[in-house]
């Protein structure tokens, strides 16, 4: 039989599409199939398979399909940090604890930074606690240091001191973070009363004034308690001894950190629960978020709370309409960098070697650009020996290649 070209029959059209459908398949196009992963089912591009090296679609192991659910992260929020000496009166010096430094910020042209310092060795629980150091943060006070240029910094003197005695931040003044917010400067940070047992629980304070020099004005009352809802077992000073456990943060609300979102104030901080385990090879640490209309507060906890199940410092930053946070120190998710769209619901976005603790974050840097940005460079807090820690300069860079010597890096 003749075919003529002008006059292709039905089934052959069929076959033509059919052929072209192969061909397309063939030479790689994006074309999704639905798979079946832990319970739901998902839409996977042959690309997907193809990028997480998985050719044989029905025999998926578990770390498959886990990889298969990762979200669709880049390179880009995964880094590394080296840490320097600074120069200066932040440069280390015997007999003298400085350490767990707020943000830098930027006024004038000019660095600042607040921190805890306090003076003389640690003695610990078992010594004179009404008269000598149970920690390197007990009898601290918030002092702060400008630089020009992030290297030589200049000890100002006092920022906010302890209260005066009966005061519930007659002990300790510590681990302080800096918020700058139309024009005025908050300071939030942690509060000890006299006398420093293991029990004592600690609370967050806040201080605000109109420059970064002073003078500060302290809150009358603290700005955030620990949950009242765990009981102590027996008398003896010993915070593993419980009846009940309450909420996470039941014994110590830790390391405020201050942000302006979703036009209110978010607090965020660490909370340390009464008969805290070792889990997953670290304490039992989680952050906690209270949220205010107003910087002076009330702060209201979330209901959400806890808002990371791992973690130890707080370091959190704006980004991308959400917030982000470094987890170190704790718990199974240590050492990620994780970001919530709202705020409250983190997902890991990376993991970090390495990660220097107590970052205070330069708020200078343009951390919207990209996730990384955040590190550029800040301040961290390194122990020189148990007694006396000091603050250290860090540099984080993205991690782009991983190429041999003289091997070329590819398109
Ligand atoms: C730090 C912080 C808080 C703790 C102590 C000083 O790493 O978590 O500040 O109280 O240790």
């Amino acid at each position: 039989m003749q075919i003529h070209s002008n006059h292709i029959p039905f089934s052959s059209s069929l076959s033509w599409v059919l052929f072209l459908i192969l061909m397309i398949n063939i030479a790689g196009c994006d074309l999704s199939v639905n798979h079946e992963i832990n319970g739901s089912t998902n839409e996977y591009s042959e690309q997907d398979f193809d990028r997480l090296g998985i050719t044989n679609k029905d025999k998926l192991s578990t770390a498959s399909k886990r990889a298969l659910a990762w979200p669709k992260v880049g390179n880009e929020w995964f880094g590394e940090f080296k840490v320097f000496d600074l120069k200066g009166d932040l440069a280390y010096e015997e007999g003298v604890v400085r350490r767990d430094p707020s943000a830098v910020i930027q006024v004038n042209g000019q660095y600042f930074v607040w921190y805890s310092r306090g003076t003389g060795p640690t003695q610990g629980f078992a010594g004179d606690i009404e008269n000598e150091k149970v920690f390197p943060w007990d009898r601290c006070d918030i002092w702060y240091a400008t630089s020009d240029d992030g290297w030589t910094w200049k000890e100002e003197g006092l920022a906010v001191g302890r209260g005066p005695k009966g005061a519930y931040d007659d002990r300790s003044v510590f681990t302080t973070e800096i918020l700058v917010h139309q024009g005025k400067y908050y300071l939030t940070y942690q509060t000890v009363k006299s006398p420093y047992v293991v029990r004592v629980k600690n609370q967050i304070g806040l201080a605000w004034a109109d420059s970064p020099h002073g003078p500060w004005t302290k809150s009358d009352e603290p700005i955030l308690s620990p949950a009242d809802n765990g009981i102590w077992k027996g008398e003896e000073d010993n915070r593993f001894n419980v009846v009940k456990k309450g909420d996470f943060d039941s014994h110590k609300v830790h390391d405020p950190c201050l942000l302006f979102y979703r036009n209110k104030f978010y607090l965020y901080y660490k909370g340390e629960q009464m008969g805290e385990e070792i889990t997953f090879g670290g304490r039992q640490i989680r952050h906690g978020l209270a949220i205010a209309d107003n910087p002076l507060g009330p702060y209201i906890k979330s209901p959400y709370n806890p808002i990371s199940n791992s973690g130890h410092e707080i370091c959190v930053w704006n980004y991308n309409s959400g917030i982000a946070s470094l987890i170190t120190t704790d718990g199974p998710e240590k050492n990620t960098i994780q970001w919530a769209p709202d705020g409250i619901n983190f997902e890991i976005k990376s993991v970090i070697k390495g990660a220097p603790h107590a970052i205070g974050l330069n708020r200078s840097l343009d951390a919207e650009s990209e996730p990384f940005a955040a590190f550029e460079w800040g301040l961290t807090h390194q122990y020189k020996s148990h007694d006396y820690q000091y603050i250290r300069r860090f540099e984080g860079t993205r991690r782009t290649t991983h190429v041999a010597k003289g091997e070329s890096k590819g398109k």
